[in-house]
Parts: C-alpha cells; sequence; structure tokens
C-alpha cells in the first residue's frame, strides 16, 4: 500500500484525471470513490500478481472454496484497515477537503448471499488472505443481489437490487479466461480402441466469464481470488447472420435465456428451491470453476494422479455437490482416466460441510429434470448410485430400508446431501451440536458407514471486519489494554479477561457502547422517526426470519411485557428497546407476517403514553452486512433463540458477544460452545435441550393447546392476535395464531414461553447493576477469539484440505 501521504494525493488527483477527465472541484462523490477504490485497486494488483506467481511457483496445494454465496459487504474501509492506510488516506482526504465517510457511502453492499451460509464464505475468504491459506472463492455473479427490503404499510415489499448500476470497482473481468458450459442434449457412447467415448449432441452451450474480486490479508502480502462467474452467450457474432436468415428472434430468446443464469440470487435462506433454473446455476459455477482449476493444474503437471495433493475443492453445503460427477466427467472423458482412478482422485480432491439438518433445505431433484438438462451428469450419478449401492449392501445385507435412505438416486430423485457425502473425504457440520445430530440422527447410517468422514469445524466471524472495522473504538481500548496481537492471533484477546473488574477500564468500555447506541439511535430515527432511550438496553434479535429462529418467541415476550405495563404502570422494568432486523423470503408467508406484526406492534407500542417511553420496539428494514456493522456495536443484548437443534451453528451470535452483547439463548448451534467459553454466569441460557426437543418428536406428548389454557399470559397474548387487540384487520394474523395452537406449535414456541420470560426477568435484573454488566460484557468480548474465523480456517486447512500458509514475500 501506499504509504505516503503526499504521494498518495498525487495518485489520486491524477486518477480524476485519467479516469473522468476532471479535477479536485468539478468531480462528483461518486467520481472520488472510484478514484480512490484505484488508488487501492492498483497497490493491490501488484501483490496479486506476486501471490498468483508465488503460489504457482512453490507448487503449495490450493484451495477452491464453491459456494452460491459469498455475502461480502463492502470493501473499500476492509481494504484500509487491512492495509493498514485508514488514517493516513483520511488525512490525505481531509486536506484536500474530501471526506472519507462520504466516499465509502459510494459503494453498493452486494448482498450475493441470504444470510449465515454466505456470509460465512465471506469470512473465510477473509481469513484465508490473512492467515495466509492459499484459498480461493468460486461462485456466481449475480445481475441482482438479494432484494432490497422496504416496510410499506407494514408490509415487506421487495425491490431488485442492482448492485452493478455504476460497476464495481473491485471486480477484474479476465475475458480470455471463459470457458464453455454444456446444457441438454444427447450423449452419444461409442467404443475406441477399447474405451468408451461419450460425445455430446445439439447441446445448448453457454459461455462462462470470470469477475476476479482481490481477496486481500491483513498487513501481509497475500492476495487471493474470489472468482465470479458471468454467464453470457457465445454467439453474440452470430447474431446479424441469423438476423439475415430471420431467426432474429430466436437469437435473442436464446440471449436472454442465457443470460438469466447469472441473473438472480434464489432469495431463500435454509430452504429448498427445486427449480430449473437454479439447477442450470450449480451447475454452471461448478463446471466453470472446475475446468478452469483443472486448466490451471495442467499447466504443471502432466498427470492427473497428483490432483488432490495440489487441489482441494471445498463445496458449501450440497448447491455445488454437483462437482462430484463434473469432476468425474472432466477426469474420464476429457482427460482419460479410468473409473476408479477418477473416483479416487475426486473423493480424496472434495470436501463437503452441511449448514442445516431443516427438512425442507435439503435438495433433491426429480430424475426427470436432472436427467434432461444434464444427460453425462445423470449417467455418471447413475454409475456412482450403483457402485455405493452395492457396497452398502456388502456392509447391510438385506437393510433395503436403510439401504433406500442412503441410496443416491431413490424415489425418481436425486438426492444432493447423499452425493455430496459419497463423493468427498470429509462431511462436517458447523458446530458441535449440530455434528452430533448429524452423526446421530440425520446422517447416522453415513456416519456407521464411513465413520471417519465426519468431523466437527465450528463456524467462526472475522473479527477484523467486525470489531476492528466496525467498532474501532472498542478494538483502540483492548489494543491499548493488551496490544496489536489480537488482531492477527485472536486467541489473544483472553489476555482483555484481566480487565473485566478494572473501574477503569469499564468505564471506557460503557462509554463507546453508549456512543454506539447514539449513533444508532440517530439512524433509528432517521429511518423510522422514533426517538429512542440510548440509556435502554438496546435488545437486538437480527437475521432472517424463520419461523425455527421464533421471532415470535421474543414478540410475545413484548406483547406480555407491555401487558403487565399496562395493567400496572409503576411496574418497575429497566427501559428497554427491541431493535429487529431481517428479510423474509418472498414466498414464504409466516416469515413476512412476522415483519408484519412486529411492525404493527411497534406502531401500537412506540405511540403508547401510558408505558412513558419503557418500551420502545424497532423494525429496520433492509438487514444487510453494512447496517449489521451498525447495530452489533450498538447491543447490549444479543437474542438467540432458536428451537434447540434446529439453528446448525449461527454466527450473528459470535458477532454480538466480540462487540460485548450479552446473549439470551437456547442450547442450540454455536450457543452451546458460547456457554462453555464464557459460563454461566455470562449468559442467559433457557428453554428446551435439542435431547427434548427430540424426545417430543420420538415419543410425541406436545399439546400446546394445554400450554395456552394453562398460562394467562399466553392465553392473554394469543387472542390479542385475533381479536382486534392489534391496530390492524382483525383476521390478519390468524394463520399465525392457527400454527401455533391449530398445528400444534412446531417450534415448541408456547413451551419454552415461561423460561423465556424468566430469563428476561433475570436479564433485567443484572442490566440495572451496570459495573457487573459491563463485567459480563468484557468477558464476552475476551472469549471470542475462539470464535475467529481465523481459528475456523486453519483447522480446515490442517485437518480436511491439509495445505499450509505461505507467506509472500516483496514483489
Ligand atoms: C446456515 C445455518 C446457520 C449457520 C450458517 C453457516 C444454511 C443452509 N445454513 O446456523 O442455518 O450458521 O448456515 O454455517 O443457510
Amino acid at each position: 500500500m501506499l504509504m505516503d501521504k503526499d504521494e498518495f494525493k498525487t495518485i489520486f488527483v491524477n486518477n480524476l484525471q485519467t479516469m473522468f477527465g476532471k479535477g479536485i472541484e468539478e468531480a462528483s462523490i461518486n467520481n472520488k470513490y472510484m478514484a480512490l477504490s484505484r488508488v487501492i485497486r492498483d497497490c493491490i494488483s501488484k501483490n496479486w500478481m506476486e501471490t498468483n506467481k508465488q503460489y504457482s511457483e512453490t507448487g503449495v496445494k490450493q484451495v477452491y472454496y464453491f459456494s452460491m454465496e459469498f455475502l461480502l459487504g463492502k470493501a473499500l474501509d476492509m481494504h484500509l484497515v487491512n492495509g493498514g492506510v485508514k488514517e493516513i488516506y483520511r488525512e490525505a482526504l481531509e486536506e484536500i477537503g474530501i471526506d472519507l465517510e462520504e466516499l465509502e457511502k459510494q459503494e453498493s453492499d452486494p448482498g450475493l448471499g441470504n444470510g449465515g451460509l454466505g456470509r460465512l464464505a465471506a469470512c473465510f475468504m477473509e481469513s484465508m488472505a490473512a492467515v495466509g491459506i492459499p484459498g480461493h472463492g468460486c461462485g456466481i455473479r449475480y445481475t441482482y443481489g438479494l432484494f432490497e427490503q422496504k416496510i410499506v404499510d407494514h408490509n415487506q415489499v421487495e425491490l431488485p437490487d442492482n448492485w452493478l448500476q455504476d460497476g464495481y470497482a473491485w471486480e477484474f473481468r479476465k475475458a480470455d479466461k471463459a470457458v464453455e458450459v454444456k446444457f441438454g442434449g444427447t450423449i452419444k457412447s461409442n467404443q475406441q480402441g477399447g474405451r468408451w467415448v461419450f460425445t455430446h449432441e445439439n447441446y445448448e452451450a453457454v459461455l462462462a466469464v470470470p469477475y476476479d474480486v482481490p481477496i486481500a490479508g491483513y498487513h501481509n502480502k497475500t492476495v487471493n481470488t474470489l472468482r465470479l462467474w458471468n454467464a453470457e452467450s457465445l454467439h453474440d457474432s452470430f447474431d446479424f447472420a441469423s438476423f439475415n436468415r430471420g431467426e432474429y428472434l430466436e437469437a435473442k430468446e436464446y440471449r436472454s435465456s442465457v443470460g438469466l443464469i447469472s441473473k438472480i440470487l434464489y432469495p431463500q435462506d435454509n430452504f429448498y428451491e427445486g427449480r430449473l433454473l437454479r439447477l442450470k446455476q450449480q451447475y454452471f459455477f461448478v463446471s466453470a470453476g472446475l475446468q478452469s482449476i483443472i486448466r490451471r493444474y495442467k499447466k504443471k503437471h502432466t498427470s492427473m494422479k497428483q490432483l488432490s495433493k495440489k487441489v482441494a475443492v471445498h463445496i458449501n453445503d450440497t448447491h455445488p455437490a454437483i462437482a462430484v460427477p463434473e469432476l468425474m466427467r472432466l477426469l474420464m472423458d476429457q482427460e482419460g482416466l479410468s473409473w476408479d482412478d477418477a473416483w479416487k482422485i475426486t473423493t480424496e480432491t472434495i470436501s463437503y460441510t452441511n449448514h442445516t439438518i431443516m427438512p425442507e433445505a435439503l435438495e433433491t431433484w426429480p430424475v426427470e429434470m436432472f436427467k434432461s438438462l444434464l444427460p453425462r451428469m445423470y449417467m455418471i450419478v447413475h454409475e456412482i448410485n450403483e457402485r455405493v449401492c452395492r457396497s452398502f449392501w456388502d456392509a447391510y445385507p438385506g437393510d433395503w430400508e436403510r439401504i433406500r435412505g442412503m441410496a443416491v438416486i431413490a424415489d425418481n430423485m436425486v438426492h444432493m446431501a447423499r452425493l455430496a457425502v459419497v463423493g468427498s473425504h470429509s462431511v462436517n457440520g458447523v458446530a458441535q451440536i449440530h455434528t452430533d445430530i448429524l452423526k446421530e440422527h440425520i446422517m447416522s447410517s453415513f456416519h456407521n458407514f464411513y465413520p471417519k468422514k465426519f468431523n466437527n469445524k465450528t463456524n467462526g466471524i472475522t473479527h477484523r471486519r467486525w470489531l476492528l472495522k466496525a467498532n474501532p473504538e472498542l478494538a483502540a481500548i483492548i489494543t491499548d489494554c493488551i496490544g496489536a496481537n489480537w488482531i492477527t492471533d485472536p486467541q489473544n484477546l483472553d489476555e482483555f479477561e484481566r480487565f473485566a473488574t478494572d473501574k477503569v477500564i469499564q468505564e471506557k468500555v460503557q462509554k463507546v457502547k453508549h456512543k454506539n447506541k447514539k449513533a444508532l439511535a440517530k439512524y433509528i430515527k432517521e429511518k423510522t422517526g422514533v426517538t429512542v432511550d440510548t440509556r435502554s438496553i438496546f435488545d437486538v434479535h437480527i437475521k432472517r426470519i424463520h419461523s425455527y429462529k421464533r421471532q415470535i418467541l421474543n414478540i410475545f415476550h413484548i406483547m406480555d411485557l407491555y401487558n403487565r405495563l399496562k395493567e400496572n404502570p409503576s411496574l418497575s422494568i429497566t427501559p428497554r428497546t427491541f431493535i429487529f432486523a431481517g428479510k423474509a423470503a418472498p414466498g414464504y408467508y409466516i416469515a413476512k407476517q412476522t415483519i408484519k406484526l412486529i411492525s404493527v406492534l411497534a406502531s401500537l407500542i412506540n405511540k403508547d403514553k401510558d408505558i412513558k417511553g419503557k418500551l420502545k420496539v424497532i423494525f429496520l428494514e433492509n438487514y444487510s452486512v453494512s447496517l449489521g456493522e451498525l447495530l452489533f456495536p450498538a447491543a447490549d443484548v444479543s437474542e438467540q433463540i432458536s428451537t434447540a437443534s434446529k439453528e446448525a451453528s449461527g454466527t450473528g451470535n459470535m458477532k454480538f458477544m466480540l462487540n460485548g452483547a450479552v446473549t439470551i439463548g437456547t442450547l442450540d448451534g454455536a450457543n452451546v460452545e458460547i456457554h462453555e467459553a464464557v459460563g454461566d454466569d455470562n449468559i442467559f441460557i433457557f428453554g428446551l435441550t435439542s435431547q427434548q426437543v427430540f424426545d417430543y418428536y420420538i415419543h410425541g406428548g406436545y399439546n400446546a393447546w394445554q400450554l395456552y389454557s394453562s398460562d394467562i399470559r399466553l392465553k392473554t397474548v394469543l387472542e390479542q392476535l385475533v381479536n382486534g387487540f392489534l391496530p390492524y384487520q382483525k383476521e390478519e394474523f390468524r394463520p399465525l395464531y392457527n400454527s401455533l395452537l391449530a398445528d400444534n406449535d412446531e417450534f415448541f414456541v408456547l413451551r419454552d414461553f415461561d423460561a423465556y420470560a424468566k430469563a428476561q426477568v433475570e436479564l433485567d435484573k443484572r442490566y440495572k447493576q451496570k459495573n457487573k454488566w459491563t463485567e459480563m460484557s468484557i468477558h464476552n468480548i475476551a472469549q471470542a477469539g475462539i470464535f475467529s474465523s481465523d481459528r475456523t480456517i486453519c483447522e480446515y486447512a490442517n485437518e480436511i484440505w491439509h495445505t499450509k500458509p505461505v507467506v509472500i514475500t516483496k514483489p
């Protein structure tokens, strides 16, 4: 990075001239943003080329992280922080009358992901570069990221996220690295010289063009690559000809259907959408990614046999599981390997992470659809299935039921999770409890058959984005206390533990929290018009809206609190601001109703003078990485209240703790490990355990009506959904009401209500003891080091990918 202020200024001004033909006075803010990005881009480019050169020369094993989603967040500020130039550039810009923060606002927030899964991929990219792991991402360059959410008349409205509108400063189009991906058609097989040769005919070809995004490390020279594929027409040059032949319309149709592949991100989180276009997207980026990996590998190697020594392909959930047959195809049909050799290499190269046990998220494709879109893939999957079923049969002779539950093709469906398990050498869950559930329940037959494949890798988050960048003043306090080592070695954060009872430090931590709360309060005021009390508890529930995440439980607690305050206006509670944010999938009715309920409730409570501002409810629209960076640092309380066993890990929980919020949560996902790390005294745990949840599923006996009739609070709140109490159409929330009563409350909201309310009372009491609370807060910060994605990524590198960090030396 350029460290000299004057040199920086010269180059910046020069960029304005060469890029836009303008001087500082005439340049727009966006021009200035682009010129600044260019300064950084040019510095990074040098290291990027050097990184690639050194990876190639040393022949180090490289990791490719295949993911349908990368929820990146803004890049400019992260580059400034990681490059250690933020202060220098801020000052330099100030000297020429430019406000860095204004420029930062120009950047769009690439929302190429839905939630935790996509954000995890982005954290992993950052950590790999910081730690020096030769690791790259492979995904899709969606023209439209996750929709922009607006709340209109209490309803979520979805608007297109046209993030590329003004260009994206951080991508490099590599037209010369484009590859062809083939769909449909037929496969002809014939024997040539004693071996089978497969030819693909009448296919539809699509051009996959890579756009590379540099991922730079922290204070090092590593720059890895996130390669996002764009779908384009192969035959643009033929348009004229087809026009002359009178086939113009057809050609145009073809082009638009091709462009569709990388047009939109499917907006479901933890939900399977079985559309043809989705399968097309999956094969599109997987085939393109694998082809480019093999092309690069072949530049240095003549035999494919070493592939798994030089390349690791990781598949983020089952979305890229088609990598298994595609790698088989490339190795056999293109490289001429035998089935056995190809299978050995494929399984040794590929590893797989499972991210959910929710049955509605499991991907299965109808055989007919799969076969007609991907005929060669189907042939290979069919053969894989025959072979693995034979080995299952040898292990479990006669156990048809079990084998049916393991077969890759069963009941006329292709089961992608099973394909991923049989076709990889490692299967991991994302928190200890989640991995245990996979082994003991969801994938117990596979675990029995391949016990060594299964392992746990508890998720992590990059503490550089989520603390150093998002909460610089807290980061500065920590650095003052323990030095700056924690930035590269996050486990060192535990040295901050010593300051938990230090009154001076407590006060500093309180001040920063209050400042962050003020910044959030200002934003809330701007966006919603509601004034919130920054001395109140900021109780924050931000994540996708999903029944299993139980925003409803939080809402019920708020309604009950409100009822009690109405009954008894002198009831003593610590004033609270309940803050929600999160998107609902456009077709997810109950989730959208949940947002509506929060919004309606907010309008009722925020206006009510009787409760004297003791309670406020806020729904912030359009939750995104950028909004998260404002919310986590300002939170006092972190709501992590999913039904035990349902949240595979969670990563928001980690971002909160790192910023000193205290968790109220169930023993689910990584909450279990957070609880172990901070101890009983620094977290509020409540509710059913996952074992109790499974017991209900297995033995039955859950009775929502009984809970409703035996708890007056629940009864009141539930009736208030449908009796006209809410300032909205009376029948609006009937479906929600029915889901909890008539449908017997699938996620045990009623069962956990009492325990949750009690935990909230305890929390309220504890918040009143200001220093005690701050002590808890500091314990949380100090124990957050193990939840850094640096730790996670090193575990993946050591135990799954078998690759080592590389130090990139000076260009
Ligand atoms: C999500 C889980 C989260 C987990 C993230 C990242 C899917 C399919 N799963 O609990 O719900 O933290 O993955 O692992 O999006």
